[in-house]
This record gives structure tokens, C-alpha cells and sequence, in this order.
């Protein structure tokens, strides 16, 4: 493709999906029109890459379950050092990080920054739900933990949504009693404008 454009803008071509002979479950793009079209699995044809899109959290406005220190608004402000230092309070369950993005997104995946010495206790004690609500519930998706990369003293740590979920709330929970030290928040994903 010569232009870049987000799957969810593609429409259907006319008739389809048809599920034609019971046996169409993949999708093709018609080129001349950008259209999609539902065709049989053993088509050899051009691959289309997955973008993860641009950071769509940065300066939206976050807030805490508790708000023991820096603000969460510094995990949305796109500087690195800019960390949020917040401690849980003993009688909260969970502490609950959320972020709106202002409207629907197709939301693809989800990235955090925290400091090498927090490591541990982030992987176990965090989980990452997409909402159409500002309070989470147990309807929403969770996006799980798919890999880890290094940012010098930094771990960028990625969660990867078992497929597009779409909400406008991006909700993150840790265990009580653990202090958050992140530093940066993004979300990748796409905004949906209803037509
Ligand atoms: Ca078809
Ligand atoms: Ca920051």
C-alpha cells in the first residue's frame, strides 16, 4: 500500500464478508479501492504489517485510587524523567492507575517505563484492562504481558491486548501496599469516529 491508513477506516466491499463456500477465514485488502474482502487462507499475497501506532496517552489527563506523591499525570506527559511516585493505602485492595484518552480507540497495546529495581514486583503485581467505563469491571479486556525491552536503567515493560479492544479508558491495577514507580505511560492504538 502507498498510504497509510488504520485498518478500522477500511470498509467492507460491497456484499462482504460472505464466507463464501463456508472455507473465506482471512482477510485481503481490494488495492484499487482499499476494501476489504473475507477469501480462503491459501491466497499467496503481499503482507500488511501491524503499526503499533502512535502513543495516543500523551498529556491526557490520569488519575490514582490513591495519590501519595508525584502525580499521574507525569506518566502521561511524554519525559522519561518525569517519574510517578505514589504509595498505596493500606485499607485499598488494589490500586487502580487510569488514564482517559478523551474517546473511543482501538487500543493495540500498552507500554510503561519503570526504574530495573522495580522490575519484579511489576510483573507480578500489575494487570492492564481497556474500558468503556471509567471504573473498571469484569467484563473488561485484559491485555497481557507479551515482552520486555531495556531502556539503559530504565525497563520499558510492553503489554500486547490478545486483539484490538476498543474503550476510552485504559486502566492499570497493582497489589496495595506497593509504591508505583513509573515514569512514562503509553498507549498505543487509533481513535474511532463514529461515522
Ligand atoms: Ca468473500
Ligand atoms: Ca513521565
Amino acid at each position: 500500500m502507498e498510504r497509510m491508513m488504520s485498518a478500522s477506516d477500511m470498509p467492507w466491499a460491497a456484499n462482504q464478508p460472505d464466507n463464501a463456500g463456508n472455507q473465506e477465514h482471512c482477510v485481503v485488502v481490494f488495492s484499487s479501492e482499499y476494501q476489504l474482502n473475507d477469501a480462503t487462507c491459501d491466497l499467496l499475497r503481499r503482507f500488511v504489517c501491524q503499526a503499533l501506532g502512535e502513543n495516543v496517552a500523551l498529556g491526557r489527563p490520569a488519575w490514582m485510587s490513591t495519590n501519595r506523591g508525584a502525580p499521574p499525570s507525569h506518566g502521561t506527559d511524554g519525559l522519561l524523567v518525569e517519574a510517578v511516585r505514589t504509595s498505596a493505602l493500606f485499607e485499598t485492595k488494589e490500586q487502580l492507575w487510569t488514564v482517559d484518552l478523551g474517546m473511543q480507540h482501538q487500543v493495540i497495546g500498552f507500554l510503561y517505563a519503570a526504574p530495573m529495581a522495580e522490575n519484579k514486583v511489576h510483573k507480578r503485581n500489575t494487570k492492564v484492562y481497556v474500558s468503556s467505563e471509567p471504573l473498571p469491571n469484569d467484563s473488561d479486556v485484559l491485555c497481557r504481558h507479551l515482552t520486555v525491552r531495556l531502556l539503559l536503567e530504565w525497563m520499558a515493560r510492553y503489554y500486547a491486548c490478545d486483539f484490538p479492544v476498543q474503550g476510552r479508558y485504559l486502566h492499570v491495577t497493582r497489589k496495595a501496599g506497593l509504591r508505583v514507580v513509573m515514569s512514562e505511560l503509553m498507549v498505543f492504538g487509533h481513535p474511532i469516529y463514529e461515522s
